[in-house]
């Protein structure tokens, strides 16, 4: 099959790289307070097209706040771009937020220990006038399906939109990804689901943003089918409705530039088209 010479990649791009769990450069430059280093990172993304960067400092044995606080005064000074504030601390959160010019996004709100959570993050967001990111996570779990999907999304709705009046182009619902890539039969429709999950939500919610951290899908994939795999996975996504991801930019390929035969074994691995001797990228 031909591909054609196009791509819609009109999304709100986030870039993941400022985040001590998810780059062990990031955390080295944290580790080591090299904070002109964090801040070239933070200005890289942004020259290769990211529209906001996601920043969390947390892990182990260090001041996650005190580092925020760093992190938030530089860029704040010297990175062009909103900041996406990544942690499950809410008093990180707001430290964050305190700091931050212009518009930020909070990351994020859902409902596994019940309202009060989400409740004191939606009061900072009022405060601040910040953007919400709701992840689709309730008391039972992470939602799988794409019923579970559009079910806590019209909760996070009723909430952050209904009863705390946030206007639903500032809620970002991430319906989210897990990794296709495991071999895990139960794991192998999660993708499709996800799909699926954003066309309900987008079907029923034409004004809400919708996000994902697009590259949870290919956990456990070398590096060369990784970039094969969010590529395709993001084109798709943006079809079905996603307005933005926090992605890895420059390593995102326009599919015309990937070839047709890698296109399908990432396709296969999204539709769940495997066979049992089926041998993935
Ligand atoms: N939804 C929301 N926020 C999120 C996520 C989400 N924040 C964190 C995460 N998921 C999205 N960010 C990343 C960042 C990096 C990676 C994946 C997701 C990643 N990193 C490589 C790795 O771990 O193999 C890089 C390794 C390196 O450079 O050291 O894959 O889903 N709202």
């Amino acid at each position: 099959t031909q591909t054609a010479l196009r791509q819609e990649n009109s999304y709100f791009s986030i870039g993941e790289r400022c985040n001590a769990n998810g780059s062990k450069k990031w955390r080295s430059l944290q580790e080591a307070h090299d904070w002109d280093g964090c801040v070239a990172v933070g200005r890289e993304q942004a020259a290769e097209g990211s529209n906001a960067l996601d920043v969390c400092t947390a892990f182990v044995g260090r001041d996650e706040i005190a580092e925020m606080n760093e992190v938030i005064t530089r860029f704040t000074a010297a990175v062009n771009a909103p900041l996406v504030i990544d942690s499950t601390e809410t008093n990180v959160i707001e430290a964050a937020l305190k700091r931050h010019g212009g518009k930020p996004i909070i990351n994020s709100i859902n409902f596994e220990d019940g309202r009060e959570h989400a409740d004191a993050r939606m009061h900072l967001a009022r405060k601040f006038g910040a953007a919400v990111i709701g992840l689709t996570i309730d008391e039972v779990g992470m939602a799988k399906t794409p019923e579970d999907k559009l079910r806590i999304a019209d909760r996070l709705i009723e909430v952050a939109c209904g009863e705390f009046g946030l206007p639903q182009a500032d809620l970002m619902i991430d319906p989210l990804t897990f990794t296709i890539a495991t071999g895990v039969e139960d794991d192998r429709k999660l993708g499709l689901w996800t799909l699926e999950g954003i066309r309900l939500i987008r079907e029923k919610y034409p004004e809400v943003q919708i996000i994902l951290g697009l590259s949870n899908i290919s956990f456990g994939l070398n590096a060369a089918a990784r970039a094969v795999l969010n590529s395709v996975f993001l084109d798709h996504a943006v079809k079905a409705g996603m307005t933005g991801a926090i992605v890895h930019v420059s390593k995102i390929r326009p599919l015309h530039l990937i070839a047709a035969e890698e296109v399908q074994v990432a396709e296969d691995l999204i539709f769940d088209r495997r066979r049992e001797d089926y041998d993935p990228l």
